[in-house]
């Protein structure tokens, strides 16, 4: 029986969660970006080797690049963007040279993800990462005051979003500052208010369609280069999955990816399908998605939210979400062994709990609460595998 190949996302040497940690999770491979090197350049044999080898010493393989950041000059097709995309190509070229293959981008312009709360306190005492609709639009209208901000809402939005900023103590107007735009674990950018507004003026005339554009072209040079080395390019949907701040989104929902691939049915065009950002929309259907496009997907990020009617979406437990994690685990268990193929997975973002309570770590990934997503994972796979094999 084809099982999950077991990862964690680690950040690095400079992450609190250590190796030895990782280890004892039971898991046997590693997630892991050289986050030292500035966005655009390449990444030598040497610097991939070393932190291969790191990983190696440890009992761990590094298997799995998350992510390869692109450049927001290929992003908007602007500047030395065909520089940054051979710069690219040569580290998909060097990573397959260290036997590495799966490599994980998104193409969200400016920002990674985005949370207004990063310390969402849940019933239990641990914390969650979350987004609030009102705080998010007090953010835009008041905090960045964005020009053209008020066309995305409707009257009574604003109306609710000024309530929620007029409730704000100056403490909390930073720490939602911070939030929004000091870049999260994983996004390479971090911004003052004024610098941020001029990230999102680069994207005043690129829309949903010359941005996938930009994506097509990008793929259409760096997948070659991924087929001949047999590496494949799997795309993090965006988070959340719709449109924010005025910019444009193209990677929010299965018509998205269909389109992708029809666009660059290259078979190194390949999706991270990531449950908790894909399935903050409700017409998200996650494990169709894996069924659809399982040939595509060698690495799934499992995580549950919860949503409400207002807009606003928690970081759930993992069982206890909008998402399906039974179903999504059957589909994927399927599709491994229809493709004979074991497929990555990792616990995305976890609760911050127990001994983590106070220490440093990096939002959504401190090492008890992705334990415990971790420990159900590996329960519910081992149960299905038991009754899959039984039919
Ligand atoms: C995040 C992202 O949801 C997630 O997995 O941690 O930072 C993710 O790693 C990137 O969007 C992938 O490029
Ligand atoms: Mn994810």
């Amino acid at each position: 029986m084809y099982m999950m190949k077991q990862s964690w996302r680690w950040y690095g040497p400079g992450d609190p969660v250590k190796l030895e940690n990782i280890r004892q999770a039971g898991v046997t491979d590693i997630v892991t970006a050289l986050h030292h090197i500035p966005n655009g350049e390449v990444w030598t044999v040497d610097e991939i080797q070393k932190r291969k080898d790191e990983c190696a010493s440890k009992g761990l393989v590094w298997s799995v690049v998350e992510s390869v950041p692109v450049h927001e000059h290929i992003k908007t097709r602007e500047g030395n963007y065909l520089h940054y995309i051979e710069n690219y190509k040569q580290s998909v070229r060097n990573l397959a040279a260290c036997d590495i293959h799966v490599i994980t981008y998104n193409f969200m312009p400016v920002l990674d993800w985005t949370r207004t709360d990063l310390s969402y306190e849940m019933p239990d005492g641990s914390l969650a990462l979350r987004f609030e609709k009102a705080a998010f639009m007090a953010f835009d209208l008041y905090i960045l005051k964005r020009p053209g901000a008020g066309d995305d809402y409707t009257s009574e939005e604003i109306a609710r979003a000024k309530a929620r900023h007029q409730a704000m103590s100056p403490s909390e107007i930073q720490v939602l500052t911070r939030n929004m735009i000091a870049g999260l674990p994983g996004s390479e950018e971090s911004f003052t208010l004024e610098q941020f507004q001029k990230e999102l003026d680069r994207y005043k005339d690129i829309d949903a369609e010359q941005l996938r554009d930009n994506l097509i072209f990008f793929l259409q040079q760096v997948c070659p280069v991924c087929e001949e080395v047999g590496s494949r390019m799997v795309i993090h949907p965006d988070d959340p999955p719709y449109p924010i701040l005025g910019l444009p989104r193209i990677m929010s929902t299965a018509e998205d990816f269909r389109r992708l691939v029809a666009a660059v049915p290259s078979p190194a065009n390949g999706l991270n399908l990531c449950t908790g950002s894909f399935g903050v929309r409700a017409d998200n259907d996650c494990p169709a998605m894996m069924r659809e496009f399982g040939d595509r997907i060698d690495f799934v990020h499992l995580r549950s939210t919860k949503r409400d009617a207002d807009g606003n979406f928690y970081e759930a437990n993992l069982l206890e979400g909008d998402v399906s994690v039974c179903d999504m685990m059957k589909a994927m268990l399927e599709v491994e062994q229809r493709r004979r193929f074991n497929i990555y997975l990792r616990p995305d973002h976890g609760h911050q709990m127990c001994d983590d309570l106070g220490r440093k770590s990096n939002p959504g990934y401190s090492c008890y609460g992705r334990l415990r997503s971790l420990a159900e994972l590996r329960g519910i796979e081992y149960a299905l595998s038991k009754i899959l094999c039984q039919k």
